[in-house]
Formats: structure tokens, sequence, C-alpha cells
């Protein structure tokens, strides 16, 4: 392996800019490109510009070409290995060549490929790689050759990478390819994955096929720290079984192969005394058996452990206690590590760790300490600011370098979810500063406890760290779904509508951003058509990728995340068909369609994922966007069929835990509101009854056993028709339970209860009830256990009044409308089941009840041309099946 020593930051960029301007111009050199390659189907005068990943440095066409010929000479230079020729021949049989020939010197006549042989440049016209930093390698296809030619064996690995890239598949020799020159380096020195997440930790075979994974994208690291691997943590000191063993030898050896540095790192913290020679030795001889096995690179991350409490007596007798003692502690152990193995072996690369303050740049004793006492070799890994950090720059991490005073590796904690297993994280790489990388050590990725799933952001974590002046996050993701899809475009499409769904995270706050762009066009414009065609693509992805995606991981990874996307486009769907009928006027079918969305978004919701702690917990997909869409939807629906919604509650106070505001409406005297901290005068608990309405009271149960004083202490009763001016009801002071008596005829939209006076205790509202006087259900038959006659009119139709019984002879149920108003339509919406039968009455000025229609099946609607009433009712015929109603809606 080569040894890969950190580069110097302000070295680094400066020989950045160095090479940039050292690119020769080689014969037959067309305009210099910016550094950044097209997409793959981008063609310009007639040449497909290939897509290289990461995004090189440097590329610039040629007017000359290359033919693949039927024998093609490969010809190795010192900077050749044969895990490079393998990936030229074998992209070159895949181009066509037949046959291949290792030489020592070109062949006279066919193509002849050079493989580390930077003196070969020197027939295209193009400058070596010597300038360029550890890693950098220059590709020339042109003037009857190919060269590939690295700073180093890892170099011209990348070159091979990248011809692999370049040359087009073809089954007979005789294509030909256009010349370029590619002239390629690295952002950072380190470049990878820290699989250092809680949770099942990745196969052998998912690491193998990893390892293949970031040696094709220029990944050089891989640092082995899974948590819930007891050798590593709890069990540190004990020597591996010899078929584990055998395992990390062969991860160890197929790293090697890809260029990839195998780093062990051994997690002491949970049980280690700092000052026991004994300790140091055990770590020592751990480290010495992994290196046996061929490891080269070793780190200790002492993260998520407790520096207040010692393991053993004799480390507070030396250090004292606190944070500088824990510091110095630390570096003791290191810095005997640091001598004892990594000086005493030659070969070793410099050792990491991860300090237990990793997550911010403040001043403190034990970085203090550590900054003093540590060995100044040692890198120190260091995830940003805070554990998920949504951004990271460039002066962060100048801030990092100078609190630690040690060279920084980040540990990213991007995709990781053991912290949401709920979800998968497939957004790209985001919110990393560009010129980051050059200020680093190197960059390590925290990855998805899926391994295959985390595959596209990891192929937008190489491209930034490879490449970060050229990193466009949304364009590199793309390439990633291009890329995975294996070149099929309607694979790309199922994959791209996926990865949409499960985008957001910490450093992608938007959630979907595909799809909720969908969802605004179609709420502005009302192209149904559209947004059919898009949840109908939705639906279809997981079955597309399921038949053919092909990295068959990445299906088992995403199980439940495929399932719940496909019911949730179905539950969109319905949706959206629901709204359409609606708005067409089809009101049974949009009622049918409302019914139906209920059990839909159960099933969307019942998918589920076996958490950590063995429980299993439903995932998430497209949140807050598919499930926004159905609720809206349902709205508008409701609103088109005239219920004015039901009433909502919101606060100006934080909740605690789920207790949240929609508790208070419930009816159910056991659940509350209850706020995460004390209200100040000011603070408020609203109902919003959806539309101005007749009130006739109000009432506010507050606290509860165990929180007797959890109540608003001084406050008052409001309503507002508008939101914006208030009229006082009542005041009150030193009482959980307020009523507040209502004048006739007040009309109110919004109700709400106001601290008068700043208070200790928290609040709790175990219920707010408004009564309204239109709405008001009376009659019979009586309602079930478990329903209410209220059900029939609470703008909820999710909800229902459900008779205990048959109606018996002239039972009715009866709905005031308040005052006598001008009655347009009735409608009756019955749950599926419901057989009842009964007339539909209004009571005029006179008293009398006139029928105005029947029931008719689930969806009853009756228009009218204007009565005047103040009551309607349904008067239940002779023989009728119990009743069941979910919404008696007067327009
Ligand atoms: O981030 C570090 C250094 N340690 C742990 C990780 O093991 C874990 O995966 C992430 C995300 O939950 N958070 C940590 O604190």
């Amino acid at each position: 392996m080569t040894p890969r020593p950190t580069r110097l930051p302000a070295l680094g960029a400066a020989l950045s800019l160095l090479v940039g301007g050292l690119l020769a111009a080689a014969p037959g050199a067309q305009a210099a490109d910016n550094g950044r390659t097209d997409p793959p189907t981008h063609a310009t005068a007639g040449r497909r510009t290939p897509v290289i990943t990461p995004t090189p440095q440097s590329v610039k066409n040629r007017t000359d070409r290359i033919t693949i010929s039927p024998t093609v000479t490969v010809v190795t230079g010192d900077t050749a290995d044969e895990s490079s020729v393998e990936v030229v021949e074998t992209a070159l049989r895949r181009a066509g060549a037949k046959r291949i020939v290792r030489s020592d010197s070109p062949a006279r006549s066919g193509l002849t490929v050079h493989v580390g042989v930077s003196a070969a440049l020197a027939g295209q016209g193009i400058e070596g790689p010597g300038e360029l930093p550890a890693d950098g390698y220059v590709l020339g296809i042109g003037a009857g050759r190919i060269v590939l030619a690295g700073k180093d064996t890892t170099g011209t690995y990348y070159a091979a990478q990248t011809l692999r890239q370049v040359l087009p598949r073809a089954s007979h020799p005789g294509t030909a390819v256009d010349g370029l020159a590619v002239r390629d380096w690295p952002g950072t020195a380190l470049r990878g994955v820290i699989e250092g997440f809680y949770g099942t930790p990745w196969s052998h075979a998912a690491r193998l096929d990893q390892l293949d994974y970031y040696g094709e994208h220029k990944m050089n690291i891989y640092v082995y720290s899974p948590k819930d691997d007891a050798y590593l943590r709890e069990k540190w000191r004990d020597a591996y079984p010899a078929d584990q063993l055998a395992q990390i030898k062969e991860l160890t050896d197929r790293a090697a192969r890809r260029h990839v540095e195998f780093t062990y790192a051994l997690s002491p913290g949970l049980s280690v005394c700092y000052s026991s020679d004994a300790d140091a030795k055990a770590l020592v001889d751990k480290f010495q058996t992994i290196w046996d096995i061929g490891v080269r690179t070793f780190a200790v991350p002492l993260d998520d452990i407790s520096y207040t409490d010692w393991n053993c007596d004799e480390d507070k007798a030396k250090w004292g206690t606190g944070g500088g003692a824990a510091g110095a502690a630390q570096a003791y152990l290191l810095n005997k590590v640091n001598k004892e193995f990594i000086a005493t072996h030659p070969g070793a690369q410099p050792l990491q760790m991860v300090p237990t303050e990793y997550y911010n740049v403040s001043a403190s004793a034990y970085k203090k300490a550590l900054a003093e006492q540590l060995d100044p070799d040692v890198l120190v890994e260091w995830t940003g600011v805070g554990v998920i950090a949504p951004t990271m720059t460039v002066a962060q991490a100048e801030a990092a370098r100078t609190v630690f005073n040690h060279p920084i590796l980040t540990w990213d904690n991007y995709p990781v979810n053991d912290y949401v297993t709920n979800r998968l994280l497939l957004g790209p790489f985001n919110g990393r500063e560009k010129g980051l990388p050059g200020e680093l050590a190197g960059i390590t990725a925290n990855p998805m406890i899926q391994p295959y799933a985390s595959k596209l952001s990891l192929y937008t974590v190489a491209d930034y760290s490879w490449n970060d002046g050229a990193y466009d996050p949304r364009a590199s993701w793309l390439r990633a779904i291009d890329e995975y899809a294996g070149g099929d475009s309607r694979t790309a499409k199922a994959l791209r509508a996926f990865a949409d769904v499960n985008y957001s995270s910490a450093l992608n706050k938007e959630e979907a951003p595909d799809l909720a762009a969908e969802f605004a066009r179609y709420w502005k414009s009302g192209d149904a058509a559209r947004l059919t065609s898009v949840l109908r693509d939705l639906g279809d992805a997981p079955d597309r990728l399921r038949s053919s995606l092909p990295d068959r991981g990445f299906i088992d990874d995403s199980g439940p995340w495929l399932d719940a996307t496909e019911s949730w486009a179905a539950a969109s769907r319905t949706a959206l068909r629901m709204v359409e009928a609606a708005r067409a006027g089809h009101g049974a079918q949009a009622w049918e369609l409302r019914r139906q969305l209920p059990a839909l978004v159960a099933e969307a919701k019942s998918f589920t994922y076996t958490g950590l702690d063995g429980r299993k917990v439903p995932v998430l997909v497209g949140s807050g966007v598919l499930d926004g869409f159905v609720d809206r939807a349902t709205a508008e629906h409701d609103r088109i069929i005239g219920v004015s919604g039901k009433p909502t509650a919101s606060t100006s106070l934080a909740t605690y835990q789920t207790n949240t505001a929609a508790r208070m409406l419930d009816g159910d005297d056991s659940t509350y509101f209850w706020s995460d901290g004390a209200p100040a005068a000011g603070d408020q608990v609203t109902v919003d009854l959806g539309r101005a309405r007749e009130i006739d009271g109000v009432t506010l149960a507050m606290a509860k056993p165990g929180s007797t004083g959890d109540y608003l202490h001084d406050g008052v009763v409001e309503y507002s028709a508008d939101g914006q001016a208030w009229q006082q009801l009542t005041a009150f002071s030193g009482k959980p339970d307020v009523t507040a008596s209502v004048p006739a005829g007040t009309e109110a939209r919004y109700v709400r209860a106001r601290a008068t006076a700043s208070q200790s205790t928290w609040l709790v509202v175990r219920e707010f009830r408004v009564s309204t006087k239109d709405g008001a259900v009376a009659g019979g038959p009586p309602a079930a256990t478990g329903s209410a006659l209220s059900s029939a009119s609470d703008g909820d139709l999710g909800t229902a009044y459900r008779a205990a019984r048959a109606p018996e002879a002239g039972e009715a149920l009866e709905m005031a409308l308040g005052s006598a108003r001008t009655v347009g339509s009735v409608t009756v919406l019955q749950p599926t089941g419901s057989q009842a039968r009964a007339e539909i009455q209004l009571r005029g000025a006179d008293g009398t009840w006139r029928t105005v229609g029947a029931l008719d099946g689930p969806y009853t609607k009756v228009d009218l041309t204007g009565r005047t009433a103040d009551a309607v009712r349904l008067a239940w015929r002779t023989g009728s099946a119990a009743p069941q109603i979910a919404e008696l809606v007067v327009g």
C-alpha cells in the first residue's frame, strides 16, 4: 500500500493551483473544460463526453482518436500493480479487444496501453504526474496509445478506474475512442467511510462489496468501527476467534487490492484503566494480531464514553477529576500506543483517535489537555459542530484544528441512520463548504445500517471529497442514481422517485423535493393528469426496482420502505381521484373514495423496521409530503361538500413529549395537552372552530393527578371572529376548572384561554370544550358505547354516530341550525355498512317538519331552492337498521 502522509492544507491548496496551471497543451487539444464532466447524454459536436466519477479536476478533449484493435499490448511501469492492470484489461475486453498481450515494449501495430508509465505521456505531449499530490494521476488517450500515469500506484489505479468509465462497450474490435487528457487529483488525502454506527454491523459480504465500491469511486479509507462488534468495545481485550480474524484478513486483502486503507479501530473506553501498563499492553497486543494479518492503519475511538467516571482508582489517583484529567489520561495511553506500537512498526500509518468531545469546537480543559499532551502526529476525528452537523465550514475546521491542535479527520455523521431507524437517508452529501477538504486530513462518512442503500449518498461523499470545487450536491446525486440504475433509464427514473421520498435529513431539509413540487403544482394548476402520472410512476417504482436494479442488496435493505412507498402512492392517487370527483360534483363517488382512504393510509403506515432495541418501528417515506397531500386532499373534499373542518387546537407554548394540543379536543379526559415550560403572560391555547359559529358555552379542564398545579393560574377566556380582535368572556384565577357562560347570539370562530401573568408551573389542558348552538345534535336512538350523537355533526368525516339499537317508532336525529336560515342543501354521509332508512325533514318558521328527501345509500344530497329552517332531522323509518351517520351537512 502506498503511504499517504497527511497533506498540509496550505500546501495542498497551493499545489492544486500549481498543477492546474501546469496542464500542458496536448497536440490537438480542444478548448479546455472547466474541470466538470457532462452528464451521460451530453454530446459536444457529435461526441459523447463520458461521465467520470468522482468529477475530475481537469478533462480536455483532443481532436485525435485511438482505435481498439483486436490485440492490445499492455506495457507496465513502476506505478502499475496487478489491481490496475486487471481493471485496464477488463475495460479493454469490454471495449471489444479480443486478445491482450503483456509486453515490455510497445507493439509495432495495434493499440498499446501503458499502465504506470509516465514517460509514455511525452508521445502525447501531456505533462506527467510529477507535481501532483498523492493519489493523483494523468490519463492520456491519443497519439495511437493510452497512457495511465499515477503519482503512485494508487494514482495509476485511479487512472484505470477513469479509463474503465471512459471506454465504450463493444462486442467487436474496431471502436474508435475520442482522444482525451485527464489530469486529476484528490481534494483531501483520506476519503472514505467509517462503519461507526450502532445497530447490526454490516455483513462480511456487504463489507467486501463496499470495498469494491470504494475503489471504483476513488475512496481510500474504510474504518472498521461498528459499535455493536463486541470485540471492538465490551471485549476489546479479547483475541478474535479464528473465523472472525480470517474474515478481517479477507477484508484487509480486498481493501489492499482496491487501494483502500483498512483501518482497525479499537474502542477500549468502556473499561480501560488509562494508567495501567497491562491495559496498554492489551491494546498493543490486540493491534499486533491485526498487524499480523496485514492491517497498517489503526484508530482508538473514545467517543460515547464517560469521562467523568474512571474505570479504576489508579486513574483518579494519577490525574484527579474533570475534563482536563480525562484528556491527560487519554493522551497518556495514546502516546504509549503511538510510541510502543506505531513507531515500532515501519509502514504503520499515523494513529487516529476520536476524542470524547468530538462534536464541537468550544475550548475546554479536556481539549486543552489533548491539544498539549497528545503526540502531534495523531489524527483527531471530529463530527463537526453538532453530532449530526447540518453544515460544515472552513472556519469551523480551522477552529477544530486550533482547539485540538492536531490534524483533523472528519467523522461525518451522514448518511448514518442509527438515530432514525425508521428512515432511509438517500439524499446527497450537502451543506459542506467548498474548500473544506483542503483544510482536513480527510473525510470519513458514517453510513446507514443498510450498506447497499448507503451507496447513493456515499457516491456523493466521494464526489465532494475528491473535487469539492466542482461539487454540486443535486447534480452529483442524479449521476449517482444513473450509475446505480446500471444505465437503464426506466430503472433510473424509478430509483429517483424512490430516493426522492427518502431524501430529507439534517443535511437536506426538504423532504421529497420533486414530489412536493408536483403536489404544489397540482394545487396551483389543477393538472390532475400530470399528477396521476407522477403518482403512478411512484407506485410502480418499487416493482421496477425489485425487478431491474442491478444491486440486489439495495432491495433487501429497502424492503419496508419500498412497500410503504407503493402504499402511499396508492393512497395519494385515491386522494387525488377523490378531489377530482368532488370538484366534478360526483359527490357519491368522492365519498366512496373518502371512505377508502383511512384503510389505505393505515396500510401505508403499517410497514415496520425492527429497530435497535428489537422493537418494530413504522417506517417513514415522504413524511409530511405524502401524508400532507392526503390530508390536504381530504380537507379539500370536505370543504367542497360543505364541511368546514373539525375544530383544531393550537398553542403558543412548546409541547412536552407527545402531549400535543390536539389532545385538548379528543373528548378523552385522560389525555391532555402538556406544555414544555411555564406559561408567561400572553401565552395561550386556542380552539379554531373552522368557521364563525354561534357559541353557547366554554369549559376548560386543566391540571391532572400528579400535576395538580399545572393550570393557568391567572387568565382570561376570549373569543374572536377573525383571530385578530378579541372579546373577553370571563377572567379566572386560582382554579383549574373554568366555565364561561356566553351571551346569546355570540358568534365566534376562535376561542382561547390566555395567561395574564407569568407562573412557575407548566400547563396541562385535559379538555377545552366550546359548545355551539348550530350543529347541536339531539334525539335518538342513543349512541353505542364509544360513539356520540355529536359525531353526526362534528365536522369530522372520520367519526360517526353509531346507534346502540334500531330506531323506535317516532324517533329522529335532530340537528339545530341556530337561528332560522336559508338552507340550500342537505347532505347525509353514511359510513360503509350503514343501512339506515329515514326521511330528511326541515323545520320551518311555523314549527312544522316537512319532508324534503329520503336517505338513499351512503351518500345522499338533497338540493333545495332556498328553504328557511331552524333545524333539520332524520326521521327514522319503521324497520330501519340501527343508524350510523358520519356527517349531516347543511349547506
Ligand atoms: O459520532 C460519533 C463519534 N459517535 C456516535 C456514532 O457511533 C453514531 O453512529 C452517531 C449517530 O447516531 N452518533 C454518535 O455520537
